[in-house]
């Protein structure tokens, strides 16, 4: 599971598809801000360059990690977006906050996915400290938010090839 001794951000497995067909919604925390900002404008940047169109990406603000869930859901529900990319980060702190909050945005996270069959991505961040954080954010570890918006396109990828391999048609 570990990455602490790679930079995942460059992409070494199958090829990224296209992504100028699909609408992206970002929604990231504004707990831990330099980091989450980060993460942000590293998975715009890596849409922009797969293909997306910029007026195709909408970008939202929730409070704390917590909130991501929701942010996500109302990006389902009030756009017409195609994946959601979730962003924040949660540094590990004195108290059991930290497992509530992650384990709680993880399942709520999971749920969507199911929930609405669309990709729901869980870029976020669950370092001990704000300089392992920033290591993930555009630092000596790439940045997870690059990767996270790979994640996004491929999986839409993967979507798209079953709608044009399918004989029995594509309902959603
Ligand atoms: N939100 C984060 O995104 N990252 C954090 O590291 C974080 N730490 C928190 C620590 C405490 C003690 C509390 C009360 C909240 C924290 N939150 C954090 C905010 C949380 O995600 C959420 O916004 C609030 O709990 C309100 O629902």
């Amino acid at each position: 599971m570990s990455s602490s001794n790679k930079n995942l951000s460059t992409f070494e497995g199958t090829k990224i598809p296209d992504a100028s067909s699909y609408k992206f919604g970002v929604v990231y925390a504004e707990w831990n801000h330099e980091v989450t900002n980060a993460l942000k404008e590293g998975a715009i940047k890596t849409l922009l360059e797969n293909g997306a169109k910029k007026e195709n990406i909408i970008v939202k603000e929730v409070p704390g990690s917590f909130e991501l869930t929701l942010g996500a859901q109302y990006l389902a529900e009030y756009s017409n977006v195609d994946a959601v990319i979730c962003l924040g980060c949660v540094i590990q702190g004195e108290t059991r906050h930290f497992d509530f909050i992650c384990d709680a945005v993880a399942q709520g996270i999971t749920n969507l996915n199911i929930k609405y069959n669309k990709p729901f991505i869980f870029g976020v961040l669950t370092p001990d400290n704000q300089q392992q954080a920033l290591d993930r954010a555009g630092g000596k570890h790439g940045n997870k938010g690059d990767e996270a918006a790979v994640t996004a396109i491929k999986m839409l990828g993967l979507k798209t090839s079953f709608k044009s391999e399918s004989k029995l048609g594509f309902s959603k």
